[in-house]
């Protein structure tokens, strides 16, 4: 398994590579008495399916593809699936149709992509996953699966709490917005955060419902959890911008956020990151989405044959609220 920051030197350097590759072969390209073959047939084009446009971390992660791409000189097919698995497999279908080189994806939820995996895989086409993870159980259906280990988000997020809440003698009242139901994040994060807070009785989950990572969603969940239960003490919600949306749910219902209730969030996005500074978060499990330079590297990499590891990690920290403070100037998203 391998760790690296997205923004660590090897990354940087093989960025400034493509960029300097990128430069010479549009010189190249304008050039037209170097009397050579078209500069575009060695050009790599990936089909990438993106999950939708549902939160802070996504239009980072969005951006983050599309610039990376553009500076390793790779075409790319982009499609916005808006959170719909049928749009994602059709978008899939459509790569293989047009004979791209590589395919990437962002799978929506875990389950029910061996059909069209395989259908890459015949027409002998690499897939990379990244960000998301499926639950086939056939590995040979896609070559690599980078993104977070979102399992260790939510114990980090969980073992706060439980830290926070050593001494409370009664119990604590804890709920829980989800990401939307099957997606990889949204277990992943459920159970990590479960199997932490298990290690103190008097912290329990007393509703749990999918926001699906929007405001939209955590607010209006926020509403139902508000009315339905007269003490909350936790709010553990799955993303910043559920968190974000619940803010407004919980100040309309009088209570002071971060004060009445602690709020737990994941990503670590600058309107996350900003709410932790100004009190009104009270911890944060990062989780980047800044994958764009790895995954270009990664394309390169299959198109080319060459073996790369069957997961690659991505590093991340966690965030108190003064820690937020020291971080917020210097955050790129
Ligand atoms: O945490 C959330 C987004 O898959 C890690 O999806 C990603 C998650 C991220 O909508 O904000």
């Amino acid at each position: 398994m391998r760790k690296m920051r997205p923004n660590s030197a090897p990354w940087r350097a093989a960025a400034v590579l493509a960029s300097v590759l990128l430069v010479g072969s549009m010189a190249a390209c304008g050039n037209s008495d170097t009397g050579g073959g078209s500069t575009d047939d060695g050009k790599i084009t990936l089909g990438f399916s993106q999950v939708g446009a549902e939160s802070g971390w996504r239009t980072a992660n969005t951006t983050s593809i599309k610039e990376a791409a553009a500076a390793a000189g790779i075409e790319l097919k982009f499609d916005d699936a808006q959170q719909k698995q049928e749009n994602q497999i059709k978008a899939i279908r459509n790569y293989i149709q047009q004979k791209v080189d590589v395919i990437a994806f962002s799978p929506v939820v875990e389950s029910g992509w061996d059909t069209v995996l395989k259908e890459a895989k015949d027409a002998g086409i690499p897939v990379i996953l990244t960000d998301r993870s499926v639950d086939s159980a056939d590995k040979s259906l896609y070559k690599t699966f980078l993104g977070s280990d979102f399992v260790k988000e939510g114990r980090l997020a969980g073992e706060w709490l439980i830290e926070q809440k050593k001494t409370a003698s009664g119990p604590v009242n804890i709920v829980e917005l989800q990401g939307n139901t099957g997606a990889a994040p949204a277990n992943d994060r459920k159970k990590g955060f479960g199997e932490a807070i298990a290690a103190n009785p008097n912290l329990k989950i007393i509703a749990s419902q999918p926001g699906d990572f929007t405001r939209a969603g955590g607010k209006q969940v926020m509403e139902q959890f508000l009315k339905a239960n007269p003490k909350i003490d936790v709010l553990f919600a799955h993303n910043d911008d559920m968190g974000l949306g619940a803010l407004e749910a919980i100040t309309a219902a009088g209570k002071v956020p971060g004060k009445d209730i602690t709020i737990i969030t994941v990503d670590a996005v600058k309107d996350g990151m900003q709410a932790l500074a100004d009190g009104k978060f009270n911890f944060i499990a990062e989780c980047s989405p800044l994958l764009g330079p790895q995954l270009m590297d990664l394309a390169k990499k299959v198109h080319a044959g060459e073996e790369v590891p069957a997961r690659i990690e991505t590093e991340e920290t966690t965030f108190t609220q003064e820690q937020a403070k020291e971080a917020l100037p210097n955050r790129k998203y």
